[in-house]
C-alpha cells in the first residue's frame, strides 16, 4: 500500500523504535504511549484489520500473537493486554492490522 504509515514503517521509510521482528511481523513502540510498555505488532504485509489477516494469512496471525508474547516476556511481564481495535468506531484509526500490547501498569476492566 503506498499511502499506509505503517507499510512505510516497515519498510524503513519513516522512523520508529523497532524492539522485535520476525518473518512475518515487526514490532514497535507506539508513538503514544497508554501504559509504560506500549508496542505494536505488525504483519509485514498490508492487511486492513486483524480478520482479514487471519483469513488471508493465519500463519501471520499466529506469529503477530506470538510476537506480542515475546515483547512482553523481554520487558519482563508477565501479566499484559492484547487489543485489536477493529473499525474506527471501536477506535482503530491506522488500517493496517495492528496488535497492541499493554503491560505495566494495572489494566482495569472493562476497558474504555
Ligand atoms: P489504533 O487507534 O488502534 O488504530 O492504533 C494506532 C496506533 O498507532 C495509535 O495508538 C498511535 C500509533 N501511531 C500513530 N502514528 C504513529 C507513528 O507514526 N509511529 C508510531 N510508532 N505509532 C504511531
Amino acid at each position: 500500500m503506498d499511502d499506509c504509515l505503517f507499510c512505510k514503517i516497515v519498510a524503513g521509510e519513516i522512523p520508529a523504535d523497532i524492539v522485535h521482528a520476525t518473518e512475518r511481523t515487526v514490532a514497535f513502540r507506539d508513538i503514544n504511549a497508554q501504559a509504560p510498555t506500549h508496542v505494536l505488532v505488525v504483519p509485514r504485509d498490508h492487511y486492513a484489520d486483524a480478520a482479514e489477516l487471519a483469513t488471508a494469512d493465519p500463519a501471520a496471525s499466529a506469529e503477530l500473537v506470538l510476537t506480542a508474547a515475546a515483547v512482553a516476556t523481554a520487558e519482563g511481564h508477565d501479566d499484559y493486554r492484547l487489543v485489536f481495535n477493529t473499525g474506527a468506531g471501536a477506535g482503530q484509526s491506522v488500517f493496517h492490522a495492528h496488535l497492541h500490547v499493554l503491560a505495566g501498569r494495572d489494566l482495569t476492566w472493562p476497558p474504555g
